[in-house]
Parts: structure tokens; C-alpha cells; sequence
């Protein structure tokens, strides 16, 4: 995976509401204390937080992420670089029928999750990596809200050592698509 060299850097300490699409240029922006250490607080506040029909694209997230990316309902990710993930780096939520893509990108350093859906409907995430990270999917297990989800992994490049690909919860049948999976390196947990 080729990451961007960034144009630019930004300290971000006002999460940015994307409405609409938003072209970041790949500027890095950079998490200050306003929004969050990128520890495994669950208070901290995302960098950016796309719309409903919101497209967020060519955007680096430096360290610490805080609480990266909230799409309130669905959207569009394409090429967004997480550096250093924060206590996770996208967080989807919307009702049932939402559909969100990530498409492009890649992700590392999260101490559990990164890929976070709190609301109903679909995440399709096709060409992207990620490394050093414990779990890249997780269907909410306790949402105030439940709903029946589904992931689609899409041509995706996970660098070991990793605990999981996925999360679901079979009691709301949840489903998991996984196509063109690439494991790199080994795994030696037991
Ligand atoms: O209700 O308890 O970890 O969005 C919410 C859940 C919890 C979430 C999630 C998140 O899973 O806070 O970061
Ligand atoms: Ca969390
Ligand atoms: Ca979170
Ligand atoms: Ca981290």
C-alpha cells in the first residue's frame, strides 16, 4: 500500500461537519486535545462527521485519531488514511437501508477496533489495508438501537498479527460477505 505524502497539516480541535462532499487533498489533520487523547475513552469527538448522502475523500487523520470518522447516515469514504488510529476510525450509524462504502485507504495502529456500526444497513468496504489493529469490523453488541446488519469485505490486505476480521451478532442476523482476503505475515496466536 502506497500511503500519501501529506500537502499540508492541520490541527483539528472542532470536529468538522461534512455536508455534501468534501475533498480533503490529502492535508493531514491532526486530532488536538479538544476532540480526544486516542486512548480507549469513549467520550472523545471524531474529526469529522459526515452527512446523510455525505462523501469525505483524499483526507489523512493524523495521530492521536481521536474518533476519527461518524457517518450519521450513509456515505462515502474513499481514500481516507488513518496514521494512527484513536479509540476507533469510523463509526456508522443511520437506520435500516443506510449504505456505507469505504472504498480505498487503509488504517493502522488501533489498540481494538476500527471499523465501528452502531446504525442498521450495510458497509461495503472494498480495497483497503490495515495493520496493527485487533478487530476491523464490529457490529454493535449493544446499541441503544439494534438493527440487522451486514458487512461486505471487498479486496482487502490485513497485515498480521490480528485478532479478527469481523464481529457480527448471529442473534440479529447479521451477515459477512469476505471476497479476495490477503493475510500478510504470520499469525502465531494460538
Ligand atoms: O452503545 O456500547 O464502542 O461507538 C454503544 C456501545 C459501544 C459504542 C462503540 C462506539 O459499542 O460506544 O465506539
Ligand atoms: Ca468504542
Ligand atoms: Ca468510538
Ligand atoms: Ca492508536
Amino acid at each position: 500500500v502506497d500511503w500519501p505524502e501529506a500537502t499540508d497539516e492541520i490541527e483539528v480541535n472542532e470536529t468538522i461537519e461534512v455536508d455534501g462532499d468534501f475533498d480533503g487533498g490529502n492535508v493531514r489533520y491532526v486530532p488536538g486535545p479538544g476532540l480526544g487523547d486516542g486512548g480507549q475513552g469513549e467520550d472523545q469527538l471524531p474529526v469529522f462527521e459526515v452527512s446523510e448522502g455525505g462523501t469525505l475523500s483524499d483526507v489523512i487523520i493524523g495521530s492521536p485519531g481521536a474518533d476519527g470518522v461518524h457517518c450519521s447516515g450513509s456515505c462515502a469514504l474513499e481514500r481516507v488514511w488513518w496514521e494512527d488510529i484513536g479509540e476507533d476510525a469510523a463509526t456508522f450509524r443511520g437506520g435500516d437501508g443506510s449504505r456505507f462504502t469505504v472504498t480505498g485507504g487503509a488504517a493502522r495502529g488501533a489498540d481494538d477496533k476500527v471499523f465501528q456500526h452502531n446504525g442498521g444497513g450495510e458497509l461495503t468496504i472494498t480495497d483497503f489495508a490495515a495493520e496493527d489493529f485487533t478487530t476491523l469490523y464490529r457490529s454493535c453488541g449493544n446499541c441503544s438501537s439494534q438493527y440487522q446488519r451486514s458487512v461486505v469485505l471487498d479486496s482487502v490486505e490485513v497485515t498480521a498479527p490480528a485478532s479478527r476480521l469481523v464481529g457480527v451478532n448471529e442473534n440479529y442476523d447479521d451477515t459477512a460477505t469476505l471476497t479476495d482476503i490477503t493475510v500478510i505475515g504470520d499469525d502465531d496466536r494460538d
